[in-house]
């Protein structure tokens, strides 16, 4: 039985790749942060107690700032393969932490490749790692962007991703280690954080539905992305590990769509016209945003197999369906007298 680590599982991603590695046959272990209250809504249908005797899914608690803990870990999770899906992922908020982004995302990354080079040399394994980048690495960079573009990075976030990036490569030719590089463009799902412009949009859409909220406040509209579905671009995670060598590769749709265009769509579906609803607010800009991302996933399609399953419109259709059943959880609960409970907002 492979055994794989993520960090970062209890985030979208991770949910969604302890699911498809648990249903490879894997034995799955996570990191989780310890934090005052849940935080593992994203993996409590995957969990059952570790006494059984068919548990295969283990969490330990660590953080990628906390290098003893992680090499800790690693002995007792023996791993073939380490997925480091970890960061604070949120580039608007990257701006207000900066110091902290860059510990998490870019030394954070050198602290488990460290680890994971020791935890090699003392157990003799082979270990293989996937290294989640970003898109945000391109930044400024003309669209369509490859693995031959190159980075101009535009935030904290992005800045420590490139050197997640450049690590990961350090360690692959310093040390010949199996470290491959995803360079994801956006994806999304129902599982994706609300504050996030997907999810905020229709988990706002819902409420809006049901009357139970009546405006939306977002920032630029004008900027276009690349969105795929979470759950397709963990598989091309898992492929980058399953070839003969360590290799970088752009994972995308190969089109974009605006923020406004999202707008559209989602709002079209419930028949509703998002422009009596959505406002401008200043707050959500960033102080340099990145205008335009559209990923040119060529390379993927043709080393790794792997091509999107999910289209733009089923996409948004997946996220509003799910979004309004959430929200029609909250109008019983409200129109009970309740008020709705935190988990729901997750
Ligand atoms: P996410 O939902 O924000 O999840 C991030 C995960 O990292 C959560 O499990 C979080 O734990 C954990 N984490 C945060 N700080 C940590 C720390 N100091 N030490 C260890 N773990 C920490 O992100 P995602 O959308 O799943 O993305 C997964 C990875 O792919 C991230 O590295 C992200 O930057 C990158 N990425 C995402 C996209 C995208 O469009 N989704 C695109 C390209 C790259 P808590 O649950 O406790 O907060
Ligand atoms: O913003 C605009 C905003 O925060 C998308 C992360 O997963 O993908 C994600 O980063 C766009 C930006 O994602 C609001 O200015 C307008 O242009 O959903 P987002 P992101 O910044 O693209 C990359 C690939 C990652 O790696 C990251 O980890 O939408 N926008 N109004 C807004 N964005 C937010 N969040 N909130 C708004 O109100």
């Amino acid at each position: 039985m492979k055994r794989a680590l993520i960090t970062g599982i209890t985030g979208q991603d991770g949910s969604y790749l302890a699911e498809f590695l648990l249903e490879k046959g894997y034995e799955v272990h996570g990191i989780i942060r310890r934090a005052s209250s849940f935080n593992t809504s994203r993996i409590d249908h995957l969990y059952t107690d570790p006494h059984e005797k068919d548990a295969r899914l283990f969490l330990h608690y660590g953080d990628l700032a906390d290098s003893s803990g992680l090499r800790r870990i690693l002995g007792k999770a023996k791993p073939d393969e380490v997925y480091n899906l970890g960061a604070q992922s949120h580039v608007r908020v990257s701006f207000d932490q900066p110091e902290y982004t860059g510990d998490v995302v870019g030394t954070g990354t050198l602290r488990l490749l460290d680890a994971v080079r020791d935890y090699i040399d003392e157990s003799g394994k082979e270990v293989r790692v996937y290294q989640a980048g970003s898109s945000e690495m391109f930044g400024a960079a003309n669209p369509p962007q490859s693995e031959a573009t190159e980075f101009y990075p535009r935030s904290p976030y992005a800045v420590g991703k490139v050197a997640g990036y450049w690590y990961c490569v350090n360690y692959r030719e310093a040390y010949d280690m199996f470290v491959a590089n995803g360079i994801l463009f956006n994806h999304e799902s129902p599982r994706r954080g609300e504050t996030f412009v997907t999810r905020k949009i229709t988990r706002a859409l819902g409420r809006i539905k049901l009357g139970l909220q009546d405006k939306l406040f977002l920032g630029n509209l004008d900027a276009k992305r690349d969105w795929g579905f979470a759950g397709d671009y963990v598989e091309a995670m898992w492929l980058m590990l399953q070839q003969d060598k360590p290799d970088d590769y752009v994972v995308a749709t190969g089109e974009a769509y605006s923020v406004r265009e999202f707008l559209e769509e989602a709002f079209s579906i419930v028949g509703l016209d998002w422009e009596k609803y959505v406002e401008f607010d200043p707050r959500y800009l960033r102080p340099t945003e990145v205008d335009f991302l559209l990923g040119d996933p060529a390379k993927a399609e043709k080393m790794l197999n792997w091509k999107p399953k999910t289209s733009f419109k089923q996409l948004v259709t997946m996220m509003v369906e799910h979004d309004l059943e959430l929200a029609q959880k909250e109008k019983t609960l409200v129109d009970a007298g309740h008020d709705i409970p935190p988990s729901m907002n997750d």
